[in-house]
């Protein structure tokens, strides 16, 4: 692809047809807020946004001690509409009885994911055994004697896979449950998330979290903000751009999608000087094409060696590695990087000067860095212009993953993970008097092909949708259904309760949200602190729910005993943060925090002088292949060579209104994407093609197709596209990044045709 051909900085479609609005947030926001609180929801709604919890929604961390309202620092008017959106769908009535009795599982199976969720909160436990129809209620005398069974299995035939919704509390004790049974199998959504971070960072820094605060952020003068889509999905990491461009400070977006939030936030926070008219966020906008960040990276390092921005003292007292990586930039022909990654050579030149020239940069970013093939070294890219810069252990910089879940983080710490910190097997085999299981855990791909295998035989799922979540679908359904027992916890019902059915016995268990739970409980942030949530009541009349504390602890204890503490002790949740005090690092201070209800940063992770938590105190570089990012042709899909046609690179994402596999609205608004089975195309590559704005497309991937998908025209970049997930994972496999198990969500290789045959869409 020719470099010059790259779409320039216009929020306004090609198609000259275009009522997208103009800018992020603004008053659609202020519309939504009035139209839920005002609503006969409204008075619940208010309750539970300044009930002492932290948000439910993202990682960004909202809420807390100091009132809903309230980010780390502080500041108030800091809640966005996303986490209206997911109290709304939490304090929705209980689902009626009648439609799980007259329902049959065939029916629930054709629901979308948004009416699946709109049919209210999960009230009372329920299984579907084999060769009925019908999700049926069911005792907890029978469910704990189902689970009890599951439990004895073999150890390396008993599963986890977990959502970062839960608190700190739940995570502990269900890794600390399978790892004293002997499991390692925790699979948890990271894996499918910013697993890459994590391994990358971990390498190089001795820490594999965000080495930013939210303090540190507030003094950069320039952020990097690379694969994130924060107006949707961080929505009050909108309020730090636009601060940081208001005190002359640059952002530099790096994204193959010119997403129109990123070019301009109107931000409620900021009613008289942003609301309406929307502040600008990106000073500059590169669009690279989709998985080619490193060749970019690279490019950027060449550039800062040639502009003489290089810290050289800084890279010679603070890190190691560092030559391999500065001689891989300076010998890689500029050539190789411009075609490989689609931006000019006088583009990236411009980035390094920016960066070159900040005071402080702080490096962010999402899904658009981890879900690749090669997602850690797109990470060690990214920290290695970090280091050339000296932008790391300093006030105002650092790398800084934005993380998903709002406690994702927090199963990460609690060692819900494959790769267990040394620190927390030894003291946990302390705690044990034995050794645990050498025995490498299944990651959540590995899950998937080792129920596909057989390997499986009882799962439980804290929260999320392990069906909808991953890559090829069909593959998913299948290896869920080989496994004899799945035990999922949820407080909605999702598609996956539906597709994702055991061998024998399906169990759902309602469970309290963070706002309900009859225990305190703690999250962590993706910025490193930790939240206490109060606790709470549900609306829900006559419901039989559990806390996840409480029926962990429960199975644990009809199959441990004591073994290596009184499990049932353990249901008040303030022994757990003693344990957690005792076992996790940094995280000394939760011992204390039902006294002092001091919330607080973890020890460790956040970085503002240059010695880092590796062995010898330097970060540690290394070099970063650019990436093969040729495509396959129409015969690889099966298809003959004169295909009416082209040949794409798939992003799949979130629209602006949805949380993951759970969709809130069918349209993206911001996107001018009027329903869920569309395709975010350049006009350019339509035309070229012979294709055209609205016509319906069929869209093909290695596993399978989707028909009737319309052509939108946007500023994606030329020769890729964009749909959304979890609808379009029914048509493609997984291809992996071996050093973490993240799939290349981010780079689908699509065959795009017109239709023939008139056929209708696959559903999931
Ligand atoms: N409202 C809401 N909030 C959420 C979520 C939600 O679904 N809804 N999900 C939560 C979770 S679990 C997560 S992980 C985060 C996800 O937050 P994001 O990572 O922001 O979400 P995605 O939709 O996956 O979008 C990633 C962005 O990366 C860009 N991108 C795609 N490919 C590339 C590439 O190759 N290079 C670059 N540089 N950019 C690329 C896309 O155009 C898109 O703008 O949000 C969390 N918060
Ligand atoms: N194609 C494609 N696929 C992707 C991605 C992508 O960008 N593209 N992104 C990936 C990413 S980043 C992630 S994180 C995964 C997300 O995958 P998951 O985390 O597995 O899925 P979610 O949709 O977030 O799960 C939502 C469900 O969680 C349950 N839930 C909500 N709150 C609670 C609670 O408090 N307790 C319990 N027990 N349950 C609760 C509800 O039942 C709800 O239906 O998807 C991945 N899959
Ligand atoms: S930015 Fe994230 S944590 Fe903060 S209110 Fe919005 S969804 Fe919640
Ligand atoms: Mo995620």
């Amino acid at each position: 692809m020719d470099a010059d051909q790259q779409p320039t900085l216009s929020i306004a479609s090609s198609s000259g047809e275009n009522h997208n609005p103009e800018m992020g947030g603004g008053l659609p926001v202020i519309q939504y807020w009035a139209e839920h609180t005002l609503s006969p929801e409204g008075p619940k709604l208010w309750q539970t946004l300044t009930h002492k919890s932290a948000c439910l929604s993202c990682a960004w961390g909202t809420g807390g001690q100091k009132g809903g309202f309230t980010n780390e620092a502080g500041e108030t008017l800091q809640r966005c509409m996303k986490s209206v959106e997911s109290i709304s769908a939490e304090i929705q009535p209980a689902v009626p009885a009648q439609v799980f009795a007259q329902k049959r599982i065939t029916e629930l199976q054709s629901l979308t994911s948004l009416e699946a969720d709109r049919l209210g909160r999960l009230s009372y436990p329920m299984i579907l055994r084999a060769g009925s129809s019908y999700y049926k209620r069911i005792s907890w005398h029978e469910i704990y004697a189902i689970a009890e069974a599951a439990f004895r299995k073999p150890p390396e035939r008993i599963a986890s896979y977990s959502s970062g919704r839960s608190s700190n509390e739940a995570a502990f004790l269900l890794q600390l449950m399978l790892r004293t049974i002997g499991s390692n199998n925790l699979a948890d959504c990271s894996d499918l998330c910013h697993a890459p971070s994590t391994v990358g960072l971990k390498q190089m820094f001795g820490s594999g979290t965000s080495m930013v605060s939210l303090e540190s952020l507030k003094q950069a003068d320039c952020v990097v903000l690379v694969g994130s889509n924060a107006p949707a999905n961080h929505p009050r990491l909108m309020n730090e751009l636009i601060k940081l461009r208001d005190r002359g400070g640059k952002v530099i977006v790096i994204n193959p999608v010119l997403e129109v939030g990123l070019v301009k936030f109107g931000s409620p926070a900021f009613p008289v000087k942003s609301l309406l008219t929307g502040s600008e966020i990106a000073s500059m906008y590169v669009q690279p094409i989709p998985g080619s960040d490193t060749a970019l990276f690279v490019g950027i390092q060449k550039a800062l060696l040639e502009q003489n921005l290089v810290q050289w003292d800084y890279l010679k007292a603070h890190t190691e590695g560092w030559e391999a990586v500065v001689e891989q930039a300076r010998s890689t022909p500029w050539e190789a990087i411009v075609n490989t990654c689609g931006v000019s050579q006088a583009e990236i030149a411009t980035v390094a000067q920016l960066i070159g020239h900040s005071n402080g940069v702080v490096f962010a970013w999402a899904m658009g860095i981890t879900q690749h093939d090669n997602g850690v070294d797109n990470v060690y890219s990214i920290a290695n212009t970090a280091l050339l810069t000296g932008n790391a252990g300093k006030i105002g910089a650092g790398t800084m993953p934005i993380r998903g879940h709002s406690n994702v983080q927090g199963y990460g710490s609690m060692g819900v993970t494959v790769r267990l910190k040394q620190e927390i097997q030894t003291a946990m085999e302390k705690l044990l008097g034995r050794s645990l299981s050498r025995v490498p855990g299944y990651d959540t791909r590995a899950l998937i092909e080792a129920a596909d295998a057989g390997k499986v035989d009882t799962l439980i799922c804290i929260g999320g949708n392990l069906y909808g979540a991953n890559p090829n679908l069909v593959e998913a359904k299948r290896a869920l259904g080989k496994i004899e027992t799945i035990i999922y916890l949820a407080t909605k019902p999702n598609l996956g309760h539906f597709h994702g059915l055991a061998k024998q016995n399906t169990l759902i268990i309602p469970v309290f949200n963070r706002f309900e739970n009859p225990h305190k409980t703690t999250v962590e942030s993706g910025n490193n602190f930790v939240r206490l949530n109060d606790e709470g009541k549900t609306h829900l009349k006559d419901a039989d729910l559990i806390a996840e504390v409480d029926f962990l602890t429960e199975i644990a204890d009809r199959v441990l005993g004591n073994d290596p503490v009184e499990w049932r002790n353990l249901q008040n949740t303030q022994y757990v943060r003693q344990l957690i005090a005792d076992i996790i690092p940094g995280y000394e201070k939760i011992a204390t925090i039902d006294q002092t209800q001091e919330e607080f940063t973890i020890g460790g992770r956040i970085f503002t002088k240059p010695r880092f938590a590796t062995e010898s105190g330097k970060a540690i570089m290394f070099t970063t292949p650019l990436p093969d990012l040729s495509l396959p042709q129409f015969q690889d899909f099966g298809l003959p060579e004169s295909t009416f046609g082209l040949i794409l690179t798939l992003i799949t994402g979130r629209s602006y209104s949805q949380h993951n596999t759970v969709v809130y609205k069918a349209h993206d608004r911001y996107r001018g994407m009027p329903h869920r089975n569309c395709i975010l195309m350049n006009q350019f590559d339509a035309e070229r093609a012979g294709l055209q704005e609205h016509q319906p497309v069929t869209v093909q991937g290695d596993a399978g197709k989707l028909q009737n998908v319309e052509i939108i025209y946007g500023s994606v970049r030329r020769g890729s596209a964009l749909m959304f997930y979890p609808e379009v994972n029914v048509i493609f496999k997984a291809r992996i990044d071996k050093r973490c198990g993240t799939p290349a969500f981010k780079r689908v290789p699509v065959a795009v045709y017109a239709e023939t045959d008139g056929g209708n869409s696959v559903s999931i």
